[in-house]
């Protein structure tokens, strides 16, 4: 803990690390308490974060535990299942996934068979920014960058449907942010045959939309990329969800040039990791950015067009270092208008609060949530946008102080929602008190 803190950030801090301790198993934490009680890809990297100020061998610890899960092509799995845990806790549970039966999938656990945003580098290199042993930090980035590099190699080889440089997703799921409005036209394209399976439409805590229909489609597109045993040519010529997204690949870039580093610092050779940190800048500009709206879209690679709803993803490129002046300041510029910033002192919601799509209590499409407002911290203070910085800075901590770390929040009025003692929540308040 920081001695510069004050009274009232230091019992901030105190709880925010209780709720870490709390919600840690062992290897690694678990999002929130009985929601999900399994172990999350991106959110063991923004969970490490904070542990790195509070409990650094445990921060190591968890971004280690969950390449525990990574396939041989160098997949890295949304979910690796703790098998301690009632196969009924959380649908949907491996039965579904069924990853024991693929070849180059774990034998010893249980995982899901898609990936989420690549965050895992950049904590990687910001565990080692943060560390008062270098020595040992540097034994560290040394022993998790071979599996860091096959992570990119899997997005890189596998995931660039468009042949551009991106990674596409392929399930509303990848991209972090589930039931998001942008994902809305490409599951209503999707065909939806009788369910084989008694969906589970009784979970707690989770809003309407995603134990209905919408939850259907997410399972279909599991089952067909299960039938296809998750092999990458279905991803390519037939699997109907495809879509670049600005967010996912601004990670993907901001963890590519934190690779090239940790190349560095551990003799390995950081030019490919470089390269490919500027096909990715590259492909952002020239395939996602919107001229007429001023800012990044996703693109639905099975229409081949950019979809027209604009939510918090737009901004994800605010972590690419170079991101040209006129960008900048369009993205600035959407930020602070009353299409994001209208919430009266709270951080930016997920979604463009004037759409008709927004839903301000909805989960992903509309609520307020500490991940995404943290990664838009981090991209404004690498551009020297302290104004906007700040903002973000005490509007986040406004939040937590008013409601707690809960998993997310009204944006009018800071009210929490979903599970408490939500683990990224805690976490990124460690990582933005210092
Ligand atoms: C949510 O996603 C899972 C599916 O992966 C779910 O809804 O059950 C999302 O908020 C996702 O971003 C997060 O990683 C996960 C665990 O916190 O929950």
């Amino acid at each position: 803990m920081s001695p510069r803190l004050t009274g009232d950030e230091t019992a901030l801090w105190r709880a925010a690390a209780q709720v870490l301790d709390d919600n840690w198993t062992g290897c690694g934490t678990v999002p929130s308490p009985g929601l999900y009680p399994h172990q999350w890809s991106w959110d063991s990297a923004f969970i490490s974060m904070g542990l790195a100020r509070h409990r650094r061998d445990r921060a190591e610890r968890e971004l280690l535990s969950v390449f525990r899960g990574q396939w041989s092509d160098g997949l890295l799995p949304h979910i690796v299942f703790n098998s301690h845990v009632a196969r009924h806790a959380y649908f949907p549970g491996p039965d579904l996934w069924r990853s024991r039966t693929i070849p180059g999938a774990p034998r010893d656990l249980d995982t899901s068979g898609l990936t989420q945003p690549p965050l895992h580098a950049l904590a990687a290199l910001r565990l080692h920014e943060f560390s008062a042993d270098a020595e040992r930090s540097r034994d560290f980035l040394a022993r998790i960058y071979p599996p860091l590099a096959a992570q990119h190699g899997y997005l890189a080889r596998h995931r660039d449907l468009g042949g551009a440089g991106l990674a596409a997703i392929c399930h509303p799921w990848e991209s972090g942010l589930d039931n998001s409005p942008v994902w809305d036209r490409p599951l209503a394209a999707l065909d939806l045959p009788p369910l084989a399976y008694a969906p589970d439409r009784t979970r707690r805590n989770l809003p309407i939309g995603l134990v209905g229909e919408e939850h259907d489609r997410y399972v279909r597109l599991v089952v067909l990329l299960r039938e296809a045993r998750y092999h990458p040519g279905h991803l390519r010529d037939d699997h109907p969800f495809a879509a670049e997204d600005p967010l996912f690949n601004a990670v993907y870039l901001a963890s590519a040039h934190a690779l090239a580093e940790i190349a560095e610092i551990t003799g390995h050779d950081p030019l490919p990791h470089r390269e490919r940190a500027q096909r990715i800048h590259r492909a952002l500009l020239d395939r996602l950015w919107d001229r007429e709206s001023g800012c990044f879209r996703a693109l639905d690679l099975r229409t081949g067009r950019l979809i027209p709803v604009v939510t918090a993803g737009a901004f994800g490129p605010l972590l690419d270092p170079d991101l040209p002046g006129p960008a900048l300041r369009a993205l600035v510029e959407l930020l602070l208008s009353a299409r994001f910033a209208g919430a009266a002192g709270y951080p930016v919601p997920t979604c463009d609060i004037q759409s008709a799509c927004f839903d301000r209590g909805d989960y992903w499409r509309g609520p307020t949530w500490i991940n995404t407002n943290w990664l838009l911290w981090l991209g404004a203070t690498g551009h020297g946008l302290t104004v906007v910085a700040d903002l973000l800075y005490g509007s986040t901590l406004r939040l937590v102080r008013q409601s707690g770390f809960r998993e997310y929040f009204d944006p009018f009025d800071g009210t929490g929602r979903g599970s408490h003692d939500y683990s990224w929540s805690a976490s990124l308040v460690l990582d933005l008190l210092g």
